[in-house]
Parts: structure tokens; C-alpha cells; sequence
């Protein structure tokens, strides 16, 4: 029996069930992504998770269809929300939708995830294509840019096999430490990289003009406004040498290159100028539209399709959401007590929500803190249709388990579409069909109709009419960035910045806060403290408890809790990106003290 993952990842692998001892899974090699085992969260670490196995109301385990009337009863009041986070991919997790429109509730907008990035995608190129594996395979040089390719998405592995590999990320990765070269740049700083090296090329005519002069006219204003950048106190700020810049550009020169960037580069307020810097630059070399070349990031799945769950509701920020300002709050595949920014924010808010309705696996602090819990399926156990970020491979997710726990995202909204008596819900089948008939067909393979095999071959927007747009503004009220204009005088005897950046990574025994939960803070050896002390950390919008882990690969200004960790989000801020509406893990600064 075959069926396809869930989990919020990249690879989307398609899985083999096999009879035989329990779970008895097997990567498909028929598909992409199946080249090689399948990776231990879904093979072994999902299974030893414990489920939430009945449903519970005001803290009393009840029968589900008990639990689904107190459900009902909550969405009876003035002002409902469904909170929908990503624990699992398939696209029957918006079916919920169809109820919310019925009942004039309110969905979320933005993200907590890539949308300033895709925001600085759609600046640029005007959509989001994804990038497909098979022209990542033909390529010379492969720059992983803030992507932890081993940890997140390692089954694109194989396909980097033979290829030069340049890594640029504040930690010396598993990738970094087998590339080719790394640049250990400071965080928050991937706009000015991006800027520099299109300086650079510019002014050793390493610019592809020919193509350029079809696609990207406007290059010469790009060249210019490169050149407002003062070189010097960049690269200090960047951290990176000259000689250092000077290798980056020798394999970026004159070969076919593809930018594998990640959601790293991107958890700030400026993350979508960060795209559309990096895009800038992948034109400026004319990656786009040819084979071989490319920058990947997660692109947009549901391109070209018609999503039959698109309805009309109120939207509110997803990452910063005013939870108090609702009586009913439905809180599907996620947990934003610990997933969202700014965690005693969220906790506040949420205890101001007459009724907190959890539907989910787990049991974590969102779990904890509802009123009605109501356990799902997992994704072995109903139907369901998986696109994806990473690929351009669609899969059918088919029911191949049985279990007596939880209720599926289709059956649930049945339910109070039946208890209200509502009409025009469509059978499962309907939906799964409208899903899978509008994609192509490769002998067997679905296929997402928007696949192009080189993607903007034609030209960028919708049709492929447009231009690419170079990026020709940097606003930046967190870092005071007027110093690396021109004709600014440094300001001298600067106090000493005894603040530490913090970056939060996913972790490999976790998707997410799904799984394996931790306790460490990764910081370098030469800051003093030592293996096993406890510190707090804390920044402005709060602290937290974490015992140290040194590790000599992390720049020694920065420290690394990657997302699994209990507590990290005490730490993070509720603010919005300025394009994309997506939250801004990293836009912090944080002290670290003995306890
Ligand atoms: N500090 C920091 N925080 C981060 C990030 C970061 O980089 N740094 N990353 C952010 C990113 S990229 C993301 S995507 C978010 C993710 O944040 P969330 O979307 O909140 O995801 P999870 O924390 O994994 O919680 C998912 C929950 O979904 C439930 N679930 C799983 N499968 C199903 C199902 O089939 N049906 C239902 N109903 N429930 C299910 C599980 O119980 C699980 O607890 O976290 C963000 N949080
Ligand atoms: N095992 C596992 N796999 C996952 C997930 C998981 O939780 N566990 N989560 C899934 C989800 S929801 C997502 S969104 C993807 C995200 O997967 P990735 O795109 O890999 O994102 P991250 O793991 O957040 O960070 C990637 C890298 O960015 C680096 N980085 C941090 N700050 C900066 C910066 O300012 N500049 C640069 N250049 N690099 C920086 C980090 O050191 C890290 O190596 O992974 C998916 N896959
Ligand atoms: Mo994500």
C-alpha cells in the first residue's frame, strides 16, 4: 500500500506500508524523494510519540460525540476563530474552513514561516515557482543559503552529490563542514551579501547583459543602486574579508548556479528584501529560466490550483493574533502556546478566550490550556492530498492504518455542519477528486499543474509577460543601518554589545514542537560558560531556563536554540514582517546569565 508524508517539510516523501511488524514503512524509489531511507521522525520517533487518545471537556475525559456537542454549543457564541497551524500538510486540513464561512467566524492571515521570504519572491519575480529538483541536479555550484539541507530537507541530498557546494550560514552546519567554502557570515545580514556580490559582478562585467536585456531591463539602475552601498563597512558589518567575497564570486561566475535558500535567512522584519536581494543577484547572473540554474525556496504549492476550501472571512495576523478579542477559538494542527512569538503574549491572550477548543495529536501547552480537546487522525489514518514546497510532486495520501482514536478534519466538519444544519458540504471524495483532477499526469505521478520544467524560461508573472523587478529600496529600523550608506561618518566608542543573536533552527528529533522536545542552548566555548551549566536567557519581551551546550561551530555572537526547545519562544517577538505579515523569530538580542 502506498501513501505519501505529512509532515511539514520539504520532501513530501511518498511511503511504502508493507505488511509485516508495525509501522513497517519504506521509501518509495519510484518518486524523487524516495532515493534513500525514510527519515527516523516518520519511521520510528512519530510512532513512540504518545497519541492523545480521548477527548476531554473542562478537563473530563468524555465520548467523542459528547465532546462534539460541546464543540457545537462553543461555535453557538458571537465571535469564533480556527487558528490552523502546519502539523500536517495535507490539504482536507482546510476542509474546517468551509464550517467558519457558515458561522461568519474568522480565519488567520500571514505566516509563521517563510511568507516574508515569499512576499520578497512575488516583488521580484511576481510568482513563486517552484524550482524543480531535476534542474537543481544539473547544476555546477549549489549555494545553501540558511538552509539546514542534512537536518530539513535531507532528501534533496543525492541530488547535491558531485556538485561544488558554498554554504552561507552563522553556523558551521554539517553541509559547511563538507563544502566547499563557507562563509560564516553574522546573522540578519543575507540582504548586504546579496548586494555585495551583485556589486561585485557588476564591476568586473560578470553580468549576463544578454539575457538581462530580455528579462530584466532594468539593470542598470540595479548596478547603481548597488553602488550606494559602502563596501568596507559592509563587509565588516557582514563579517566576511574581500578575498573571501573574491571566492564566493569564483563559483559564482560563468556557471550554472542554484540557490537553495531557506526559511533562515528570512525570520526577520526585512526577510522579504532579503529575497528579493538574492533574487536580484541570481538575475543579475541570469539563473532564471535556464536549465541547471535557479534559487529555490518554499515555493508556492497551491500555484495554478483551485482551491475548493478558498472562502470569504475575516482575516487576522497568524503570528500575531489578538486570541482575547474571540469567545470561541478552534486551534487545529498546531500549538501556538509554544509555536508563535512571544509566548507570555500568546499565553495572556489565550486565557482571555472563553472557550479554547484543542484538535490535534498531542499533548503539549495548547492542549494543556483548552477547554474542549478533541484528538485528530493521523495522516496514516484518512484520505487526503499532499502538495509540496520543495518539489513539484503531488501525491495521493492514502488511508493504510486503522485506529479506534480521533476524528478526521472532514468527519468534524460533517459533524457541525449536521448539528447546525447546514447545507452544501461536498462528500470527501468530492474533495480529494478536485484536488487530484486538476493536476497533470505523469504515467502515474500527479504533477502540480503550474510546473514549468525551467521555471520562467518565458518570463516572470503570471503569463510570463513581465519583467524581473530588481530591488531598489532597504528599510531597516531594527539595525541602524545609515552607516553603510554613503558620506555617514562612524560613530566612535560605541558601548560594547554584550547581547547575543538567537537563532532557532528545527531540530532532526522534532518537527516543529511535535516529537522530541529539548532543554539546551548551544553556545561557543569562548563565551565562559561551561557543558551542562543552567543560565537563563532573556531578551526585552522575556526569559527562560536552558542548560548549555558548547558548541565551537556556532559564531561566537550568537546562540542556537533550535524550535523544539521548551521555552525558546519566551524570548521571540510578536511583531510582523514589513512585507508577508510572517513572524520575526530571530529579530532579537538576548542575555545570557549564570543561575
Ligand atoms: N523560535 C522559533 N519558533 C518557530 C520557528 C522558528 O524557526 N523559531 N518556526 C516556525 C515555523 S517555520 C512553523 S511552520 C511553525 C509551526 O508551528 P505549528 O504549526 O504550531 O506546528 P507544531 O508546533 O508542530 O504543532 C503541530 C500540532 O499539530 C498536531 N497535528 C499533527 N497532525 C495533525 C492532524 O492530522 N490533524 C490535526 N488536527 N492535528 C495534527 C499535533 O498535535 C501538533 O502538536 O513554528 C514556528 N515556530
Ligand atoms: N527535522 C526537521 N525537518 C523540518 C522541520 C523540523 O522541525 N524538523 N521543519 C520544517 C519546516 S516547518 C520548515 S519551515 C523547514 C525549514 O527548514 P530550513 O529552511 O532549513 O530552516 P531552519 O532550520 O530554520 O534554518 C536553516 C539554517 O539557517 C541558518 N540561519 C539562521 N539565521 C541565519 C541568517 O541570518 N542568515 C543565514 N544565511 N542563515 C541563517 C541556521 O543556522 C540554519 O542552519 O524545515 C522543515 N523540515
Ligand atoms: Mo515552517
Amino acid at each position: 500500500m502506498q501513501t505519501a508524508c505529512g509532515l511539514d517539510c520539504y520532501d513530501a516523501c511518498s511511503i511504502i506500508v508493507e505488511e509485516g511488524k508495525f509501522p513497517n514503512l519504506k521509501g518509495n524509489v519510484n518518486h524523487p524523494t524516495g532515493n534513500g531511507a525514510l527519515c527516523a521522525l516518520l519511521n520510528k520517533i512519530m510512532f513512540e510519540t504518545p497519541r492523545i487518545e480521548n477527548p476531554r471537556v473542562d478537563g473530563k475525559e468524555v465520548s467523542m460525540q459528547e465532546a462534539m456537542e460541546a464543540v457545537a454549543d462553543a461555535f453557538k457564541t458571537d465571535k469564533s476563530l480556527l487558528w490552523r497551524g502546519s502539523g500536517n500538510f495535507g490539504v482536507m486540513q482546510e476542509v474546517t474552513n468551509l464550517f467558519l464561512e457558515k458561522i461568519k467566524g474568522s480565519l488567520t492571515r500571514g505566516s509563521l514561516c517563510d511568507g516574508a521570504g515569499d512576499a520578497g519572491i512575488a516583488l521580484g519575480r511576481g510568482i513563486n515557482r517552484s524550482l524543480p529538483l531535476e534542474q537543481i541536479e544539473k547544476a555546477d555550484t549549489v549555494v545553501v543559503w540558511g538552509r539546514n539541507v542534512t537536518v530539513t530537507n535531507s532528501h534533496i541530498m543525492p541530488y547535491l552529490e558531485g556538485k561544488k557546494i558554498v554554504v552561507i550560514d552563522p553556523v558551521r552546519t554539517s553541509i559547511a563542514k563538507k563544502a566547499d567554502l563557507h562563509l560564516q557570515i553574522a546573522p540578519r545580514t543575507d540582504y548586504y551579501v546579496a548586494i555585495m556580490l551583485a556589486r561585485f559582478i557588476f564591476m568586473e562585467n560578470s553580468e549576463d547583459t544578454e539575457w538581462m536585456d530580455e528579462f530584466a531591463s532594468e539593470y542598470e539602475d540595479f548596478y547603481d543602486y548597488t553602488r550606494e552601498h559602502r563596501i568596507k563597512a559592509i563587509l565588516a558589518y557582514i563579517g566576511v574579508t574581500l578575498g573571501g567575497m573574491g571566492k564566493v564570486l569564483e563559483y559564482l561566475r560563468n556557471q550554472k548556479v542554484v540557490f537553495l535558500v531557506g526559511n533562515g535567512v528570512q525570520k526577520y522584519s526585512i526577510g522579504s528584501y532579503t529575497l528579493h536581494a538574492i533574487d536580484s543577484l541570481a538575475a543579475t547572473l541570469g539563473l532564471f529560466g535556464k536549465e541547471g540554474c535557479g534559487v529555490s525556496y518554499l515555493s508556492n504549492s497551491k500555484l495554478g490550483l483551485d482551491n475548493p476550501f478558498e472562502v470569504k472571512c475575516d482575516r487576522v495576523p497568524k503570528a500575531t493574533t489578538n486570541f482575547s478579542e474571540f469567545d470561541t477559538v478552534l486551534v487545529q494542527g498546531g500549538n501556538p502556546v509554544e509555536s508563535m512569538p512571544d509566548s507570555n503574549r500568546v499565553k495572556e491572550e489565550l486565557e482571555g478566550v472563553e472557550n479554547l477548543i484543542y484538535f490535534g495529536l498531542y499533548e503539549n501547552k495548547t492542549s494543556k490550556m483548552a477547554k474542549i480537546v478533541i484528538p485528530a487522525k493521523n495522516f496514516f489514518e484518512k484520505e487526503d492530498v499532499r502538495l509540496s514546497y520543495g518539489h513539484q510532486y503531488v501525491e495521493k495520501m492514502n488511508k493504510v492504518m486503522d485506529s479506534d482514536i480521533g476524528i478526521s478534519e472532514y468527519d468534524f466538519t460533517k459533524t457541525l455542519f449536521d448539528a447546525f444544519g447546514f447545507e452544501g458540504l461536498e462528500s470527501e471524495e468530492y474533495y480529494i477528486n478536485s484536488w487530484l483532477e486538476q493536476c497533470q499526469k505523469e504515467g502515474e505521478q500527479y504533477i502540480s499543474p503550474a510546473h514549468q520544467n525551467v521555471p520562467y524560461k518565458e518570463g516572470f508573472g503570471e503569463d510570463g509577460d513581465d519583467e524581473f523587478e530588481f530591488i531598489e529600496e532597504y528599510e531597516d529600523d531594527f539595525v541602524n543601518t545609515k552607516r553603510f550608506r554613503k558620506h555617514r561618518k562612524e560613530r566612535k566608542n560605541k558601548p560594547k554589545d554584550e547581547t547575543f543573536w538567537l537563532l532557532s533552527p528545527k531540530s532532526s528529533k522534532s518537527l516543529n514542537t511535535q516529537f522530541i522536545r529539548g532543554d539546551k542552548v548551544q553556545i561557543h566555548p569562548d563565551s565562559g560558560y561551561s557543558e551542562g551549566e543552567r543560565v537563563r536567557i532573556s531578551s526585552e519581551h522575556g526569559e527562560h531556563e536552558f542548560s548549555v551546550k558548547l558548541n565551537e561551530d556556532i559564531r561566537p555572537d550568537c546562540i542556537v536554540i533550535t524550535s523544539n526547545t521548551v521555552g525558546v519562544n519566551y524570548l521571540t517577538p510578536s511583531i510582523l514582517s514589513e512585507e508577508g505579515e510572517s513572524a520575526c523569530y530571530q529579530e532579537v538580542k538576548v542575555k545570557i546569565e549564570s543561575i
